[in-house]
């Protein structure tokens, strides 16, 4: 009997989502991708991960991956031909921890600095610099290494760039006059890139089977 590939539950502009597809695509497992809308989210998906977050991927042996860290982790176990795992077990909680750091403080700027009024907020200054204090972070250790991994593209740059990119475009003016050119140039490669484009390409929306 033909395996069944496992199910990605996405959404395509969700920086969680595109990180899954970018881990999953360099590992090169087949998944059924189903694109969806996060106002209308199928009763699939409700029923494999009830909190209904998107990326969640559903195995074929019925485990149900809903972290997008987690997807990245199982897509690069299966198969990591570009080296994006961690080499060793310090540099995994490094990696862990900067993630943490995007998640976290990063991503709670990022959307005080998108989206002011829904949290009651006159001005995007403080959201902006708190934001900006991170990202400084990152130009430094990019002014010492060509990758937040190291020398190569890893985990730790597909699972930051998409919200770097999302805190670029807020302002695109405002970001380029910064004094950041490592972080550009790192934001740059990775909107040129081949999987970027390949994991970004427009699919249908998902339509589950007539009962
Ligand atoms: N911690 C989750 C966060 C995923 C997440 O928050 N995704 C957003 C979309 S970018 C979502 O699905 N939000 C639910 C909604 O908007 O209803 C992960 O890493 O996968």
């Amino acid at each position: 009997m033909p395996m069944l590939a496992p199910v990605l539950y996405t959404f395509r502009r969700c920086p969680y989502a595109m990180r899954a597809r970018l881990a999953l695509h360099t590992s090169g497992v087949p998944v059924e991708p189903r694109e969806i809308l996060l106002k209308d989210k199928p009763a699939a998906l409700l029923q494999a991960s009830p909190k209904g977050t998107v990326p969640v991927l559903v195995l074929a042996d019925g485990l149900v991956l809903e972290q997008s860290v987690d997807i990245m982790l199982w897509a690069l176990q299966q198969s990591d031909p570009l080296h994006w795992l961690p080499a060793d077990h310090a540099a995994l909680q490094d990696t862990l921890a900067c993630i943490a750091t995007n998640d976290g403080p990063f991503k709670q700027a990022l959307d005080r600095y998108k989206y002011p009024a829904r949290f009651g907020l006159d001005s995007v200054t403080t959201a902006r610099e708190a934001a900006t204090d991170l990202l400084m972070a990152w130009e430094q250790r990019l002014q010492k290494q060509p990758f937040l991994n190291g020398a190569h593209w890893g985990m730790l740059d597909a699972a930051t760039a998409p919200f770097v990119r999302q805190f670029a475009h807020t302002d695109a003016t405002w970001f380029a006059q910064q004094a950041w050119p490592r972080l550009a140039q790192w934001l740059t490669a990775f909107e040129d890139s081949a999987a970027f484009a390949a994991v970004m390409q427009k699919q249908p929306l998902w339509q589950a089977p007539a009962q």
